[in-house]
């Protein structure tokens, strides 16, 4: 379904088999070499999910190849075999991948209780698309504008499985998840309990 220029949403993309086996390499991400954690805003804040990265650190500010506000190690490789979905993503999206080489993917864990409140994605120096894959429980995911934190917004549930791709006119506009919906993971993805959510990004940077 395309949500607004740009934006298409695929229920049930990804097949449970591989959902499985992108929890299993996120596991082990999540180990290390950068453990996932809950990452620390400019403010002071501290972001109720958990992210780790692969191929870029992302901070609220900007890219990175060592996680300086964690353990000071270098990142985990990103995989060609993650950029090859990410154009598999585009051509079932948009039916052409467009040239796609996504450098980075940052992992957000939702526990039941955790949040994303409303913002863009500036921190990329390339306007290409954001590929986004959900895993795990559902959620509401908050799709608005590009003016402004609020209305107008339009609400879409996200299960496990679905992709969903910002490009074009949407690759900038605001967008939140105000809600988790506990219970209502399969456990044949290897998910119990939380959401899993991979997006694919090219941070527009060299090296
Ligand atoms: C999530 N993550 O569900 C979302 C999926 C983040 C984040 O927001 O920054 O880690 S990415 C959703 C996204 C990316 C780029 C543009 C738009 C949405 N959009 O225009 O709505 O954990
Ligand atoms: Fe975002």
């Amino acid at each position: 379904a395309v949500v607004a220029p740009g934006a298409v949403h695929v229920p049930g993309w990804l097949p449970v088999e591989r959902q499985r086996e992108l929890v299993d390499a996120c596991r082990d991400w999540a180990r290390g070499p950068v453990p996932i954690r809950h990452t620390v805003l400019p403010g002071g804040g501290v972001m109720s999910v958990q992210t780790v990265c692969v191929g870029w650190h992302w901070q609220p500010y900007g890219y990175s190849r060592t996680a300086d506000d964690v353990n000071g190690a270098p990142v985990a490789e990103f995989p060609q075999w993650l950029a090859e979905l990410g154009r598999e993503a585009l051509i079932e999206a948009y039916g052409e991948h467009q040239g796609y080489s996504p450098d980075t993917a940052l992992i957000n864990f939702y526990d039941g209780t955790a949040r994303m409140g409303m913002h863009q994605d500036k921190e990329e120096r390339s306007a290409a698309p954001v590929v986004s894959l959900s895993i795990g429980d559902s959620c509401v995911f908050r799709f608005g504008n590009t003016e402004t934190r609020g209305r107008p917004y339009t609400d879409v549930e996200l299960a496990s499985g679905d992709l969903f791709v910002f490009g074009g006119a949407s690759r900038f506009a605001y967008h939140g998840v105000p809600k988790v919906l506990p219970g209502t993971a399969d456990p044949a993805t290897g998910m119990r309990a939380g959401r899993l959510n991979i997006t694919l990004r090219e941070t527009g940077l060299a090296g």
